[in-house]
């Protein structure tokens, strides 16, 4: 066996026994977790490093490394692999991808100083995803919904007299997101700080606290005043977020090809829009997507 699969191997998160409660299948009509069949094994197709340093230099393009790696992943019985978010970040290319700056670039945009993203181009992206179905690989997007970051521009805001820190004071937040480089494609849906429950920095004077906005409250959660974790806090009650984050949701699904989602810290996100999203996406498709969050589906 070669030294990459054997590194790739070494990374795995097998996840028969791990993940045996932690399943959920929105097309199972009781809502309850389910067992995944137990000889499904996902592969945890990258790890976490920053930079570009240390990286080995065949995995600097994840994307053209599983299209070569394919057939033996599929050969030493994986079924399904976990990619890292595939869309761009705040760190350009050398962010792991978990800092989200725009759902919709997946390596296709001149954002943040790079086309591709960390793991490759859009159309790498696509053709790894081809040659993982035609070996029989399910492939799961790695989701990180619960927060933005490396907005484009800063606005004045004024806080909620509930905030945390500075109540009924105003901060300078970097909360616009207008996605210079994609153009509206996909979406021309611009987020301002309406989009927002609130932030952790103050550019005006420099300082870093919890800030919720006026007129804003944070999200239902799971557990009680969980909401906000880092980041521009996306506000799940605004509806046109609704609206583009489950487009997304469809378009990952329907267009890009995925089978499914792992949901990054969806204990910080609103409990009423995930289940929302769930049934939305999972009605858009024939496919029975598959879900989970490593700590535990919380819904
Ligand atoms: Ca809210
Ligand atoms: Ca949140
Ligand atoms: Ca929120």
């Amino acid at each position: 066996m070669k030294k990459t699969i054997l590194y790739l191997l070494s990374l795995t998160l097998v996840i028969n026994t791990i993940l045996g409660g932690c399943v959920y299948n929105p097309n199972k009509n009781d809502g309850f977790l389910s067992v995944l069949n137990k000889n499904e094994t996902i592969l945890q197709a990258f790890y976490w490093e920053m930079g570009e340093a240390d990286y080995p230099e065949e995995e600097k393009n994840l994307w053209c490394l599983l299209v070569q790696k394919a057939p033996e992943l599929s050969e030493v019985g994986f079924t399904a692999v976990w990619l890292p978010p595939a869309n761009k970040a705040m760190g350009g290319k050398r962010d792991v991808g978990y800092a989200t700056y725009d759902l919709w670039d997946l390596g296709e945009f001149n954002q943040k100083g790079t086309v591709r993203t960390k793991y490759g181009t859009k159309e790498e992206l696509e053709n790894a995803i081809t040659a993982l179905h035609n070996d029989g690989i399910k492939v799961y997007y790695d989701a990180i919904l619960n927060h933005r970051m490396g907005a484009d521009s800063t606005e004045t805001v004024k806080l909620s007299l509930n905030s945390p820190d500075k109540p009924g004071q105003t901060i300078l937040a970097w909360t616009k997101f207008t996605f210079p480089g994609r153009k509206n494609k996909y979406s021309d849906f611009q987020w301002n700080w309406q989009c927002f429950d609130g932030v952790d920095w103050d550019e005006k004077t420099k300082t870093s606290g919890k800030f919720l906005f006026e007129g804003k409250s944070w999200d239902y959660t799971f557990i009680w005043d969980d909401d906000y974790l880092m980041g521009a806090d996306v506000d799940y009650e605004n509806l046109e977020v609704q609206e583009d984050v489950t487009n997304w949701g469809n378009w990952i699904i329907n267009e890009i090809g995925f089978d499914g989602f792992r949901l990054d810290a969806v204990k910080h996100i609103d409990s009423r829009f995930i289940n929302q999203f769930i049934n939305d996406v999972q009605k858009s498709s024939s496919k029975d997507f598959f879900l989970w969050e490593k700590h535990g589906l919380k819904i």
